[in-house]
């Protein structure tokens, strides 16, 4: 029996003092949740949200529009133990995408109009580590991008989240009003800094001195965020239906939330620590812990597991084999590649993640953390792994996985079934597997040559490239669970 606890959500409207980009499940499971619970307690109403879809899912965004912006987060402890939280900080959902009949930005000049109100003092953003058209491995911007060219030729109706931010900006500047703070909360590594590149990157573009002004006002902090989300599925939605909550919009995710965030915010931001966010000088140490760890072994299990088509996190770590692997990557790979402030137990927080996989109440999708590996890979795993090799320590784990990538990007299991591949180099990826065909050597050559994902450094260890080589020819082989338990005469 599913204990049930419900926790309402006041009436009264908030001021909207804060806009989101990329209204995804994400947002609506963390941040919102955040604020809500800001407002809830301290009864401050200055803090209300305006959420913007640049790119998909406008059925969402008027779902969300009859519901007056609220919907329900289910947040599961396990299958026994849901708060049922009722969201109302959500005053209003907007789509600047490209619609059903190909028309862009429906909602654009709202959106602009709203990020020009002196009431906005934050613009957050979740929107996936491609949003940001930055190439993952240099961080330079993807200026021959085609959406980023676009913006780069029409800058008054951007498309991408980079041009919205500027073409946002220019309007505060030229109106003398004073910027907002824009705060990432996607996974990626240093995402403020990140971030303030794309924008002055693209403004510079447009105007110098636009650029020296954003450049010189505008405060990008950086952003550890972490709360596991997966992508609602029809069974998710049936649940909620039987626990009396009948909300197309709502979302389902794991108990445990954590945000730790740069404390930069000239124009001022919610007193939220009360509410569980930590606000610190440095987030690095946080980031780069919760991007290896946890996201390191989300991607471990996701293209190891999807090879031997498992289909859930949970589903996998139940295998002792991948419960093995974990351990092993997370106590000898990731954590020994870490600076953390003193206190932090990282034995603990390695138990911690294993108990969080383990949450039989979320259908979190291999196949959806598998998503974007070019654009993921390089901060959970490689990074990790070039520091590791430098330091004379082997990364086993590690060359295992980026086989498994490799195995996964040709588009089907081990078994014949075909997935598709949701990824920027989806092509890149098809052509490579077209040219060196089962010629694993030449294969793996090929894709640790690819710059906007590997650091160069990395193809110079030759026991990393033989050990990804043995471990992709073994795969082919004898299969994963072969594979994971044979690790040790794999590697050299
Ligand atoms: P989602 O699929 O529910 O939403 C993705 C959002 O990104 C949508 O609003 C979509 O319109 C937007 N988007 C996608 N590509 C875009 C582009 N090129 N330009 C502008 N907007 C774009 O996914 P979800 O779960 O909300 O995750 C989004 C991001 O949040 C992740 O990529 C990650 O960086 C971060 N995150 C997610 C967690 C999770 O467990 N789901 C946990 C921690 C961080
Ligand atoms: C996952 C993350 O889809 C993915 O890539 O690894 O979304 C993960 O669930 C979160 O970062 C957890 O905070």
């Amino acid at each position: 029996m599913t204990r049930v606890e419900r926790v309402a959500s006041r009436q009264t409207p908030a001021t909207i003092g804060m806009v989101h980009l990329g209204l995804g499940a994400f947002h609506r499971a963390h941040q919102a949740v955040y604020l809500e619970r800001y407002r809830q307690r301290s009864g401050d109403e200055r803090w209300g949200l305006c959420s913007a879809n640049l790119r998909s899912n406008l059925a969402l965004v008027a779902r969300l529009r009859d519901a007056d912006g609220r919907y329900h987060v289910a947040e599961h402890a396990d299958s026994e133990h849901v708060v049922l939280r009722e969201i109302g900080v959500l005053r209003e959902a907007l789509f600047t995408g490209c619609d059903d009949a190909g028309e862009w930005g429906r909602d654009l000049a709202a959106l602009l109009q709203r990020m020009d109100s002196p009431e906005v003092r934050i613009v957050s953003l979740t929107v996936t580590e491609k949003g940001y058209f930055l190439n993952p491995a240099s961080g330079e911007l993807l200026s021959d991008d085609p959406a980023i060219a676009h913006d780069i030729a029409h800058p008054q109706s951007p498309h991408t989240a980079p041009g919205l931010l500027v073409e946002a900006l220019a309007r505060r500047h030229a109106g003398g009003m004073p910027a907002f703070t824009v705060l990432s909360c996607d996974n990626m590594p240093d995402n403020g800094k990140r971030t303030r590149r794309a924008v002055t990157d693209l403004a510079r573009r447009r105007d110098p001195a636009l650029a020296e002004w954003i450049a010189r006002e505008v405060t990008f902090p950086c952003s550890m965020v972490d709360r596991i989300v997966p992508a609602m599925t029809d069974a998710d939605v049936a649940r909620l239906r039987d626990l009396g909550v009948d909300d197309p919009a709502a979302v389902v995710c794991e108990a445990f939330s954590q945000w730790v965030i740069e404390d930069d915010f000239p124009q001022g931001r919610p007193d939220w620590q009360p509410d569980g966010v930590q606000m610190v000088a440095d987030v690095a140490p946080f980031e780069t812990m919760k991007l290896r760890m946890l996201n390191g072994s989300h991607s471990l299990l996701a293209y190891l597991g999807a090879l031997e088509n498992i289909e859930t996190v949970f589903d996998a770590v139940r295998q002792p084999e991948f419960t093995a692997l974990l351990r092993r990557y997370l106590h000898y790979e990731a954590a020994p590649t870490l600076a953390m402030p003193e206190g932090t137990d990282l034995d603990a927080y390695a138990e911690h993640l294993l108990a969080r996989f383990a949450n039989d109440s979320l259908r979190h999708r291999l196949q959806q953390v598998a998503m974007d590996g070019s654009q993921k890979l390089p901060q959970r795993w490689l990074q990790g792994a070039l520091q590791r090799l430098e330091s004379g320590g082997d990364v086993a784990c590690t060359a295992l996985g980026v086989a498994a990538w490799i195995r996964y990007t040709a588009g089907s299991d081990l078994h014949g079934n075909r997935h598709a591949l949701d990824d920027p180099l989806a092509e890149t990826f098809a052509a490579l597997h077209r040219r060196h065909g089962d010629d694993a050597g030449s294969l793996v050559q090929a894709f640790l040559a690819l710059d906007a994902v590997f650091p160069a450094a990395l193809a110079e260890y030759s026991c990393f490239v033989d050990n990804v080589e043995n471990a992709y020819r073994s795969l082919h082989r004898q299969g994963v669970t072969a594979t994971l338990a044979d690790i040790d005469n794999l590697i050299r």
